[in-house]
């Protein structure tokens, strides 16, 4: 039998007992992954995920951390991570078996998707690498807290292929932040080799990020234990980061869906199986006479009772009955229709840029646990349109800095640091560029509130410009709202005048839930108005009335919402009595007061400078005309941006496509006439 005779636990500082609990927890999450593969055979659990194999680098590694303020990402194979790190064995069939009372998701998630608040877990979904951003922002909020904590993430050596790998490495090396990454190298990402996944040496690339990597035999517990207590000293002296890669096997195919006789030989599986980390540590500990027959048989005996009891009473408990709850953390209720326009509150009277400028001074002044990050938006700079100015000289380093060019990283490193109790609002320069972070705004951001079965939000506020009419042609112009107001758990908002600025602003910080605060670029200098003064809250999901009138509802948001108003009195003096209505909140909407409207004029036109298709005009039309259709003298008309990419840069070409006054005059007409 091949086990370390080089270290000994003593020389580690782990004691006798310490010793024989890891080997005893390596046991019982083997135990355990034997029995989940025999119900799923048996029909009793749909799907497993094993961890065999992989003991000796998920339990080892716990050993070397402080369970009391540590926190810990472990990934769907983790189970060793888990059950050290204080899961029950009967929390781990309890997902096996999809049951209410599953802690990690209440019969939500596939089994193996750790989460839990108390044991500062945080909930994982099934995206590969996406948790080493969230990892980062935790690791953020640590070290902006002055706390003595560290981070450890896990995941296998297929998820360092991922851009968000690559970009957690970075953002933890440049923050120095006390973080490990332990990576657990099996040989395969499924069926892929590592040959075929990685480059060179996984390893090494911790130097690129400015920090020690360490290579380890994932099947040798000690030796684990030896190189996490290196990494949790660098980490905890304020050091910085570390890589652990540790070489291992795993014994089961993939997940009870895979057949892994496809891609690697019997002969490969049986190398490894005399490498077996349990059976290494068991040898270790009858060596130094730790383990005695007598103590053996009791601590088998301990794991299967433990076992017996956990499946009878997992499998026993209730399924879950309530699909429809813990979207948001927050549900907001519409409320009563508005029916008239808000009174013009009173304030000195700025433009919509230097209204979002003083309303993050504001939010940052009011709310301590504020903070403000994105590309540019620190110090002298400020941001590239200005909005964060002075924030950085204001409120402190801390509180408002740069991030690297690395939108994924902006949005994921947001969700670590809002789950771990900041509010977070993350600026991203143009809404054009927040395609690399849609995988962290909606499986990750908008999905944690109902994945963890509501016990775990994230409050952060993403603020960005968007839009055309600036000539900032394809890459500059876009209109996203569609995108993310699809999304159950994201909320989406839509200021237009320097009040609503503010008042959006302050509610959509208050809100536990992720907000996508998108700021009409167009109207940054052109919209002017009161800025108020004190306290001032326009709730989410409730629209304003801009402009009364009794022959057609114009639905609008944004600029679009300016130009209806330009358009209001020039319809008027043709005779047309325009209802203008600002959304404001795309998401939640603000039916009644739409509702409302629309039973009054009986016309409804919808502009907005998005594309027409599937647009989020088509979701207004498609209410209107289901629930007022009887009230309707006319079909529910869009005026939207034809099937372009939005935005070509010539003046005239723009001009083409870009809704103007003069256009939602023309369609008012052609609907009035109807
Ligand atoms: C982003 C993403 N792409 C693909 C998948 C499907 N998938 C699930 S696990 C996996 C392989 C992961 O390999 P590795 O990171 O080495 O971990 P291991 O399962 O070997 O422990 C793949 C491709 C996924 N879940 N997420």
């Amino acid at each position: 039998m091949d086990f370390d005779r080089n270290l000994h636990h003593q020389d580690l500082g782990l004691d006798d007992d310490q010793v024989v609990d890891m080997y005893r927890l390596m046991l019982m999450a083997r135990r355990v992954d034997d029995r989940l593969f025999a119900l799923q055979r048996q029909g009793r659990a749909p799907f497993v995920v094993g961890s065999s194999g992989h003991e000796a680098v998920q339990v080892a590694s716990v050993f070397a951390l402080d369970k009391a303020k540590d926190w810990v990402l472990p990934y769907y194979r983790d189970m060793g991570v888990a059950l050290a790190w204080g899961f029950k064995p009967v929390d781990v069939f309890l997902a096996a078996f999809a049951k209410k009372s599953d802690p990690m998701s209440g019969g939500r998630q596939l089994p193996g998707h750790w989460s839990d608040p108390e044991l500062r877990v945080l909930t994982q979904s099934s995206v590969i690498g996406t948790q080493y951003l969230h990892a980062v922002g935790i690791a953020q909020a640590v070290k902006t807290r002055g706390e003595d904590a560290v981070v450890v993430v896990y995941g296998g050596e297929g998820s360092t292929s991922e851009g968000d790998w690559h970009e957690a490495m970075n953002w933890a090396g440049i923050h120095k932040l006390p973080l490990i990454f332990v990576i657990e190298n099996n040989g395969y990402a499924i069926s892929v080799p590592h040959s075929e996944e990685v480059a060179g040496s996984l390893t090494a690339r911790a130097a690129g990020y400015g920090f020690p990597g360490v290579e380890v035999d994932g099947n040798r517990s000690l030796r684990v234990f030896k190189v996490m207590q290196e990494a949790v000293t660098r980490a905890r002296s304020g050091e910085g980061p570390t890589l652990v890669e540790a070489e291992t096997y795993r014994y089961y195919a993939h997940t009870s869906d895979d057949n892994d006789a496809l891609y690697r030989s019997r002969e490969e599986v049986e190398t490894w199986r005399k490498r077996d980390p349990v059976a290494r540590l068991r040898q270790y500990l009858i060596e130094h006479r730790l383990l005695s027959e007598a103590r053996e048989d009791s601590i088998d005996t301990e794991v299967a009772r433990a076992l017996a009891e956990a499946v009878e009473s997992a499998e026993a408990a209730p399924d879950p009955d309530e699909a429809l709850s813990r979207v948001y953390a927050r549900v907001i209720e519409p409320g009563p229709a508005a029916t008239e326009p808000e009174p013009v509150p009173s304030g000195e009277s700025v433009n919509l840029i230097t209204a979002i400028n003083m309303a993050l001074h504001e939010v940052l002044e009011a709310y301590p646990d504020a903070v403000v990050f994105g590309e540019d938006v620190a110090r002298e700079k400020g941001g590239v349109f200005k909005a964060t100015q002075s924030l950085t000289q204001t409120f402190g380093p801390a509180r408002c800095f740069n991030t690297p060019l690395a939108e994924s990283s902006i949005i994921g490193a947001a969700v670590g640091m809002a789950a771990a109790g900041f509010r977070v609002i993350p600026e991203i320069q143009f809404a054009d560029y927040i395609h690399p972070a849609f995988d962290q705004l909606v499986s990750e951001a908008a999905r944690i509130c109902y994945r963890s079965d509501g016990r775990w939000n994230v409050p952060i506020v993403v603020r960005t410009p968007y839009g055309a009419g600036i000539h900032g042609a394809l890459y500059h112009s876009q209109s996203i709202e569609s995108f993310y107001a699809h999304i159950p758990g994201l909320k989406v908002v839509v200021p237009s005048t320097p009040a609503d600025v503010k008042g959006l602003l302050f509610s959509a910080v208050d809100d536990p839930d992720p907000v996508i605060y998108l700021e009409p670029k167009k109207l940054y200098r052109l919209a002017k108005g009161p800025y108020p003064e004190g306290e001032h809250l326009v709730p989410l999901g409730r629209a304003a009335i801009t402009h009364p009138g009794t022959d057609l509802t114009i639905l609008a948001y944004g600029a679009m919402a300016y130009f209806a108003l330009e358009a209001a009195p020039v319809l008027e003096g043709l005779g047309i009595s325009p209802e203008v209505i600002d959304l404001r909140s795309l998401k939640p909407l603000d039916w009644p007061t739409i509702e409302e409207s629309v039973k009054k004029t009986s016309r409804a036109l919808i502009v907005h400078e998005d594309n027409e298709f599937v647009g989020y005009g088509a979701e207004l039309a498609a209410q209107i005309a289901d629930k007022t259709f009887e009230w309707l003298d006319a079909p529910v008309r869009r005026y939207a941006l034809p099937d372009v990419p939005i935005m070509p840069y010539a003046g005239p070409l723009e001009a083409q496509l870009y809704p103007t006054p003069e256009g939602i005059v023309r369609h008012a007409q052609e609907l009035a006439k109807y």
